[in-house]
Order: structure tokens, then C-alpha cells, then sequence
């Protein structure tokens, strides 16, 4: 099955913030692929992705990076897709310069960011995306929104025990 979201990342080092995002598309059965590409080191690498990601059937690009997080933003320049953007926590700045590197973009290039280090929320909203046009998997999401009111009210209920 062809991939229909995108989780690209711009080091092999993002991948354990990452991985959360990936986990979410498991767990709703949704093809994903997943990939090194690195504005600053392999710039020609992020075009060609950006450019041809919709051609090849993808969605939704999710794209972490950390530090000088040009990604998101420059991808989000490049396609026509929905961008979700994952400031990835930096060793100096604890992620500070990640969230203020993505979450600024201009008028008219937008990229959905999620909050430093939070790949999970970034992989839901990119099933939310894809579930407006796919009914089963909507029914998927409010299913998996139901699992979460039932683990407050089991937590609760023990509470009251
Ligand atoms: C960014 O620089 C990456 O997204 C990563 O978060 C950060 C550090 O990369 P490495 O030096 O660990 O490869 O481009």
C-alpha cells in the first residue's frame, strides 16, 4: 500500500522524539514512510521530497527537526500538502530554539506546530487530516478519543473506591 503520510526528520538523532509519531500511524493501520532529510545538510534531498511528496500519494508530511529547525517550514514552502511541524528538544536550549525556529512561519505558508517534543500529537493530527475524507478512519479517531474518556472515568472511579 502506497504511504499517505510522510514522517521525515533531520537526523537520525530525532528519531527516538520521532518514533512516537510513527507509533500513532501503527496503531490506526495508516502506510507511512519514514526518512532522513536534513535542510542544512542534504538541502537538494529536502526539494526533490518536498516536491514530489503529494505526486507520489502522500498526504500529510509530519517533519521533526531540532536546533536551526529549518525543515517544517522550508518543506511546508515546497508542497502543497498539509505540513505538521515537531520541535524536537535540543541538548543547549531544551527545544526552545526548535519551537521558535518552526512555530513563526509567514502568512500564507502555514506549519501546524505541535509543542516541543510531542511527535504523538503531531501523528494524531495528521490521521484527523487524512480522516475527514475516510470514514472508517474517523470512526477510528472518535473511537480512540472514547479510550481516553474511559481511562479518566476508570481513574475516577478508583478515586471514589
Ligand atoms: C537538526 O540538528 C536535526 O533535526 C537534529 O535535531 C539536530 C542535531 O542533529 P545531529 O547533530 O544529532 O545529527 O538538523
Amino acid at each position: 500500500m502506497d504511504p499517505q503520510i510522510g514522517i521525515i526528520m533531520g537526523s537520525d538523532s530525532d528519531l527516538p522524539t520521532m518514533a512516537a509519531a510513527i507509533a500513532v500511524c501503527e496503531e490506526f493501520g495508516i502506510a507511512h514512510e519514514v526518512a532522513i532529510v536534513s535542510a542544512h545538510r542534504t538541502p537538494d534531498r529536502m526539494v526533490d521530497y518536498a516536491q514530489q511528496a503529494h505526486r507520489r500519494g502522500i498526504k500529510v508530511i509530519i517533519a521533526g527537526a531540532g536546533g536551526a529547525a529549518h525543515l517544517p517550514g522550508m518543506v511546508a514552502a515546497l508542497t502543497p500538502l498539509p505540513v505538521v511541524g515537531v520541535p524536537v528538544a535540543t541538548r543547549h536550549l531544551q527545544g526552545l530554539d526548535s519551537l521558535y525556529s518552526i512555530v513563526q512561519m509567514p502568512g500564507g505558508i502555514p506549519v501546524a506546530t505541535v509543542a516541543i517534543g510531542n511527535a504523538k500529537n503531531a501523528g494524531l493530527l495528521a490521521v484527523q487530516i487524512l480522516a475527514c475524507q475516510q470514514p472508517n478512519l474517523l470512526a477510528q479517531v472518535q473511537a480512540y478519543r472514547q479510550s481516553l474518556t474511559t481511562q479518566v472515568t476508570e481513574k475516577q472511579a478508583k478515586l471514589e473506591q
